[in-house]
C-alpha cells in the first residue's frame, strides 16, 4: 500500500485503490472524434458500428465537467493526418485494403485528415479555451507529439484516461505513459470499443499483475472522490475574485 500524503485522493479501483493528487493529475480524453464515433467516419470505413462507442460520451462529459470545475489540467487528443498525408506512413494508409481509406473523401470530409468535419471532436466533448489539444498521427498520444513535455512542464505525474477505442488508442497511450513513469487510471465507462470483448480484455490486461500498466475504475467512483473538493474550490474562487468574499 502507498503512503498517502495529505491532500491525496483515493478511488476504489482494479487491482487496488488508486491514489492521486489533483494538482499533479491531468484528465486525458483520447480521440473522441466524429471519425470514430459517428456514422461515415474512419471507424465505420474499417467495418465497425460507430454507435457502439457512444455510451462513453455521457460519463466522459461528467468527468470533464468535474475536472473543469476543479481547474484540473485537461488534455484532448485527436488522431489525424496532414492534408498531404506526409505524416501517414504507407503501412497505415494502405492497411486493410479498404475501398475507402485515410485521405479519401467520405461523408464527413476526407477521412482522418486534420481540419475535416469528421476529424473534429464531437460537440459534447469539445475542448474549451485553455485546454490542451494534442494532434497525433499515431495510436499512442506520446508518439510524434509534445505530450510528454506538456505534462512534465506542468508537474503532472498522474493521468485519468477517457476516450476511444479502448484496445487501440487508449491502450497504446496508457502503455506509453506507463513506460514514461506516469500513473494512469483508466475510466472503464468513459472508454469504449466496437468490440465489447476487446474492451473488457484490455481493461483486465492493463490492471493485471498488480497494475502492470495502470488502474481501472468506474467514473462514479472517481466523481465521488472528487466531490468534496468542489465546494472548497468554489469558496477559494469567491475569496480570490475581485471584491469577493469567502
Ligand atoms: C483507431 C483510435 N482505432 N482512436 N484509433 O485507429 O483508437
Amino acid at each position: 500500500m502507498n503512503d498517502v500524503m495529505p491532500g491525496t485522493l483515493r478511488v476504489p479501483a482494479n487491482p487496488y485503490d488508486y491514489t492521486f493528487d489533483v494538482g499533479s493529475t491531468a484528465l486525458v480524453v483520447i480521440d473522441m472524434q466524429g471519425d470514430f464515433l459517428l456514422p461515415g467516419g474512419f471507424g465505420e470505413v474499417l467495418g465497425n458500428d460507430a454507435s457502439r462507442l457512444r455510451p462513453a460520451i455521457q460519463p466522459s462529459m461528467r468527468v470533464l465537467a468535474a475536472a473543469r470545475e476543479l481547474g484540473m489540467l485537461v488534455v484532448h487528443t485527436r488522431e489525424g493526418h496532414l492534408a498531404d498525408l506526409s505524416d501517414c506512413p504507407p503501412a497505415k494508409r494502405l492497411r486493410g485494403q479498404l475501398a475507402l481509406g485515410i485521405g479519401d473523401p467520405g461523408p464527413m470530409g476526407r477521412i482522418l485528415v486534420r481540419g475535416e468535419p469528421g476529424w473534429e471532436i464531437v460537440p459534447e466533448l469539445a475542448p474549451i479555451a485553455g485546454e490542451i489539444v494534442i494532434d497525433k498521427p499515431g495510436k499512442g498520444a506520446f508518439f510524434a507529439t509534445p505530450l510528454d513535455h506538456v505534462l512534465l512542464s506542468r508537474g503532472i505525474s498522474s493521468l485519468l484516461v477517457a476516450g476511444v477505442t479502448t484496445e487501440v488508442c487508449v491502450q497504446t497511450t496508457v502503455r506509453e505513459a506507463n513506460d514514461r513513469g506516469y500513473e494512469c487510471l483508466v475510466l472503464a465507462d468513459c472508454t469504449a470499443s466496437y468490440y465489447p470483448e476487446f474492451h473488457e480484455a484490455t481493461l483486465a490486461m492493463l490492471a493485471s499483475q498488480g497494475a502492470i500498466a495502470g488502474w481501472v475504475a468506474d467514473s462514479a467512483d472517481l466523481l465521488a472522490a472528487l466531490a468534496p473538493l468542489a465546494p472548497l474550490v468554489r469558496r477559494m474562487r469567491r475569496a480570490f475574485a475581485v471584491g469577493g468574499a469567502a
